[in-house]
């Protein structure tokens, strides 16, 4: 082809967010020059949010690394001298090395994020496996408490498809931000709203997607648990049940409902400050709707009661046999990622120590012994922005002797690296993505190829792995055979030359989640009581109300000093800490912190005053802004904001873990504000 030709290559954006969007990306000169949405997948409709759209930008960054880099400086000055990528491996094999032979292979730790999805993230384990072992971590900072939850109530989690929203007369939009999270959800939710239904949101803040509800739930942070028993008490005390559907499909209805009767309306409303009218509208409308839609985002199991309240909240539907049929159901998320199956794990030895929560690494990497941890490797993650606890995460890997970090920035981690390894973009690779936001399966194809030194994280293992001398010849080395015996193996009706063209869809795939009624839990029933929880996590079998580790009423000391509760929504402009490096971003999103017209008023806070978020565990500079719809006494911060802008909020945040799943619990933190002089 003429090199001066454009050509569009399909492709799919394989970022941490639940649209994973099919995209066209516009090719000149070997350069990504323009990003658009593919028409081929009917949730999507061709549509992409402005990140994809700056997408050329990202990619073709000045800011990005191009060579391998070898510290100089001090750890998080950022100084460093670029080297060859011998010269890479040879450092690499030199530590590893001592540290296996001296201390074990478990005297490492490996840590994969979510920077980048798709199937050939497994290909690390060809390395690590016969590296003889290594310490990894267990749980995840995203929803395993929400995972756990639906597990041990639903079997599993799935969802109708989106388009049947279109269905719902009613729907319930809990703790889920879908207008920044989940663009093409909020479409199919506006035009059900178009369409006559009800949008009802819960939520401390009246968030982006709130616009259109008719009714808006404030709860108290870290309460939705018992705000769901709430509601149940008054769906059963006013028979609002369906005593067929509770009868054949559900498992412990009788102990729930009396558990139920272990809690007051008021003691309800007082804990959540949530007014009964409120409630009682809620159920009014679910009297009017019993078969109704319920969105479950994750914002409200970022607490250490997390999965307990998941369980509450997800069993409301149960009570009105409100699961399997058109227009009703539960919206969790899809499982669609465990259809591809990776066919190249050489053996696994014994020596993997999975015992690190990520949630907890601040406190867990120094706790650990037999061996210590010597040295880390990070990849496709951003810990020292994105973790909790940031700033005793930074002490606790000061004291580590090697840290290699691959990624194609230098973020607020690859500055505390020894070695920071140039990693090729998702534009740059072939893979396969399964979305956790709709059914589909969809190709990666490469666009253009990686600048400078850069390389696909395969890549980086295949070489180390023959440093090492490691058998790596059973794997292919062309990606694209890689990917078919995936196909092959994983039993897909589909080439992938077909997927070049349209997403994958699995034949057996069912737009009515439930429809057979085929819980996979130990009863084949919907579980109101769980014994499998108690045995495995320890937690009551009912789902009993909690009070977050750190609030009100938990820590009453702290709460004298630090009277503010803080969440810190995704944004819009970000996917967690990624994003920064765009200008045209930037300049449409400013970090601020949102706080009540009477919050502020004590405080002496007007909008666009600097001011200072702190508590025990650190502080965090930004700008007020006031804002009418978020609940007295809550604050919110988005996430994922970087150090180089003077914020990473998880500084304030302890690392905490939830009640089951080892989730990350980071809206359990209270916090004060405080004007700075000018
Ligand atoms: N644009 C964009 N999209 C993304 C991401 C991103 O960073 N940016 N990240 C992706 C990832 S990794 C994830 S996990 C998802 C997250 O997707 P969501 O769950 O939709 O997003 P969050 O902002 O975590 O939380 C949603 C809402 O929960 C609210 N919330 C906080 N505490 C409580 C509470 O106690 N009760 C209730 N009822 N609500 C509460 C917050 O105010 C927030 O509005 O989004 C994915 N998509
Ligand atoms: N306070 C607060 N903190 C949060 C949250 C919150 O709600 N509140 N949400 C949490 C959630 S839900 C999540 S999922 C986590 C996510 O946190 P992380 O797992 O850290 O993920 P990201 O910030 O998306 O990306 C991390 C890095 O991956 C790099 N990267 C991208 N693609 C590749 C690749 O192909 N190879 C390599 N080597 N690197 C790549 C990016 O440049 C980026 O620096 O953040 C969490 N942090
Ligand atoms: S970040 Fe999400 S919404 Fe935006 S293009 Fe990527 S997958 Fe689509
Ligand atoms: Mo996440």
């Amino acid at each position: 082809m003429d090199q001066n030709e454009i050509s569009a290559v399909n492709t799919v954006c394989s970022k941490n967010c639940f649209a994973t969007c099919p995209l066209k990306v516009y090719v000149k000169d070997d350069k990504v020059i323009k990003v658009e949405g593919n028409n081929n997948n009917p949730i999507t409709r061709g549509k992409i949010c402005a990140k994809g759209r700056v997408y050329p930008e990202i990619v073709n960054s000045k800011e990005r690394i191009l060579y391998p880099l070898k510290r100089t400086g001090a750890r998080g000055e950022g100084e460093y001298e670029n080297i060859s990528w011998d010269e890479a491996l040879d450092l690499i094999y030199m530590h590893f090395e001592k540290i296996r032979r001296e201390d074990g292979p478990e005297a490492v730790l490996y840590y994969q994020g979510s920077g980048n999805f798709g199937v050939m993230r497994k290909y690390a384990y060809s390395f690590w496996h016969q590296f003889g072992g290594y310490t990894g971590t267990i749980g995840d900072l995203c929803d395993p408490a929400a995972e756990e939850g639906m597990k041990y109530t639903y079997g599993w989690r799935t969802q109708n498809s989106l388009e049947d929203l279109l269905n719902s007369k009613l729907i319930i939009l809990w703790g889920g931000n879908p207008a920044h999270t989940n663009i093409h959800a909020m479409y199919f939710i506006n035009e059900a709203v178009k369409n006559g239904s009800k949008l009802v949101t819960i939520d401390p803040r009246r968030n982006e997607s709130s616009s259109k509800s008719t009714l808006h739930i404030y709860p108290r942070g870290g309460t939705d648990g018992l705000l769901a028993i709430g509601i149940a008490k008054l769906l059963v005390e006013n028979s609002i049940v369906d005593n067929n559907f509770i009868e054949q499909y559900t498992f412990g209805f009788e102990k729930y409902k009396e558990f139920l009767k272990e809690y007051t309306v008021e003691e309800v409303c007082r804990l959540t400050e949530v007014p009964l009218e409120e409630l009682n509208k809620l159920v009014e409308l679910i009297k009017e709707n019993p078969k109704y839609a319920m969105m479950l985002g994750y914002g409200f199991q970022r607490y250490t009661n997390g999965g307990q309240t998941i369980r509450a909240v997800s069993l409301l539907p149960a009570i009105t046999g409100s699961i399997g049929e058109k227009g009703c159901g539960i919206y969790a998320g899809e499982s669609q990622g465990t259809l591809l199956k990776w066919p190249y794990f050489p053996e696994e030895p014994t020596r993997i120590r999975l015992s690190i929560p990520k949630g907890r690494l601040a406190s867990e990497i120094e706790k650990i012994d037999s061996p210590k941890i010597k040295a880390m490797w990070v990849e496709k993650a951003n810990p020292l922005n994105s973790n909790p606890n940031v700033g005793k995460l930074k002490t606790t890997l000061d004291k580590l002797d090697f840290i290699v970090v691959t990624d194609s920035f230098l973020t607020d981690t690859a500055k505390y690296a020894d070695l920071v390894l140039p990693a090729a973009s998702f534009l740059e690779e072939d893979d396969l993505v399964a979305a956790y936001g709709h059914p589909y399966i969809q190709l990666k194809q490469k666009t253009v190829s990686a600048p400078g030194q850069c390389k696909k994280d395969r890549e980086i293992y295949r070489l180390l792995g023959e440093r090492f001398k490691l058998d790596m010849k059973y794997l292919p080395k062309d990606d694209i055979e890689i990917l078919s015996n995936v196909i092959k193996y994983s039993g897909l009706n589909i080439t992938v030359e077909e997927m070049k063209n349209k997403p994958y869809i699995p034949e057996d795939y069912d737009e009515i989640a439930f429809r057979n009624k085929d819980f996979k839990t130990s009863s084949g029933k919907i579980e109101f009581y769980s014994e499998d929880i108690f045995k495995d996590w320890g937690v009551n079998q009912l789902p009993v109300y909690e009070e977050p580790f750190e609030s009100k009423y938990s820590s009453k000391e702290d709460y004298l000093k630090y009277p503010l509760q803080l969440i810190t929504a995704h944004a819009l402009e970000r996917i967690n800490s990624q994003f920064t490096e765009s200008k045209k971003l930037n300049d449409i999103f400013t970090p601020v912190i949102h706080i009540h017209p009477e919050d502020a008023k004590v405080r002496n806070i007007d909008s666009g005053d600097m001011v200072k978020i702190y508590n025990q565990r650190g502080e965090v500079f930004v700008k007020a802004k006031i804002v009418e719809g978020i609940k007295i006494g809550a604050v919110n911060v988005f996430e994922g904001l970087s150090e180089s802008t003077k914020v990473s909020v998880n500084n304030l945040i302890e690392d905490m873990i939830t009640d089951m799943g080892f989730g990350a619990s980071y809206h359990t933190c209270l916090v004060e504000v405080k004007k700075l002089d000018k």
